[in-house]
């Protein structure tokens, strides 16, 4: 198993979707579980990234090759880290902050709810604070999930609580938070309902909302 989680990560540091697909179907087709794929292959991958980032040996286009390698590999997961059959057991929107165009981990949150039996409205990135009222109404949201990735676009979460707020909608949703720069201690301070560092938590938190 090894050698294929290692080959996982190797094609996402090169920026090689085919290869990222390649080795993530060989794996599987060896029996290799999603769950480990995910957690020893691609999320490590990607953290390497973040690190050769920081340290200017990558830049910018190499970050976005790796993202659509990892993206192309999770898709290929997707089916397998979703259980079948599940009936909803009620309605999230989620979406990625305004400014903010990082959406790898909200997809890998938005995979985990869906596995958990959530109905799924994914607005994608760069999310307003309108669109977030706006889609909460029309859809009848039971929880909204905000995704940051930047200590700059992170302060935006509290724009759309406030929004929420300010439309009269605060007490009919919960509010659920994450993404990398982010704390308990930050949720509770900008009012949020709840927070999870990580796709398997914010699924089993969003659940707990849920009478
Ligand atoms: Co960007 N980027 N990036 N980037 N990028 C980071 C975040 C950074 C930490 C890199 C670094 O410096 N080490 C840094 C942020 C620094 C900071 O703010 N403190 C950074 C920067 C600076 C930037 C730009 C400003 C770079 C530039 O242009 N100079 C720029 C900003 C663009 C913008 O958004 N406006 C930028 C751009 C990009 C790309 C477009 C190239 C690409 C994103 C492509 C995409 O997403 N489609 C990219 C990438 C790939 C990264 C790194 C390398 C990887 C992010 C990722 O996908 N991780 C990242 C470094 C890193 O994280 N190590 C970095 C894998 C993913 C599974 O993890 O998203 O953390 P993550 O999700 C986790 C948890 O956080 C949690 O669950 C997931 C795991 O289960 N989680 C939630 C996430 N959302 C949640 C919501 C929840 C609950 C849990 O509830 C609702």
């Amino acid at each position: 198993m090894d050698e294929k989680i290692e080959k996982i990560n190797q094609s996402i540091l090169d920026g090689n979707l085919e290869e990222c697909q390649q080795t993530v179907q060989q794996a599987l087709e060896a029996g290799v579980s999603a769950d480990d794929i995910l957690k020893k292959g691609l999320i490590p991958a990607m953290t390497e990234v973040g690190r050769l980032f920081e340290e200017g040996e990558y830049f910018v286009p190499e970050m976005l090759v790796a993202a659509r390698a990892m993206q192309s590999g999770l898709d290929l997961l997707k089916t397998q880290l979703i259980a079948e059959e599940v009936k909803p057991v009620g309605k999230v929107v989620i979406g990625t902050v305004k400014g903010d165009l990082h959406d790898i981990g909200k997809n890998l949150v938005a995979i985990m709810m869906e596995g958990a039996g959530f109905e799924i409205v994914d607005l994608g990135t760069n999310v307003s604070a309108e669109q977030f009222v706006e889609t909460v109404k029309e859809k009848k949201a039971d929880i909204v999930a905000m995704s940051a990735l930047l200590t700059t676009t992170m302060t935006n979460m509290s724009c759309v609580i406030q929004a929420i707020q300010e439309a009269g909608l605060r007490d009919s949703v919960k509010i659920l938070v994450g993404g990398a720069p982010l704390t308990q201690e930050f949720a509770r301070q900008i009012g949020a309902d709840g927070y999870a560092p990580d796709a398997n938590q914010a699924a089993r938190l969003a659940l707990t909302y849920i009478s």
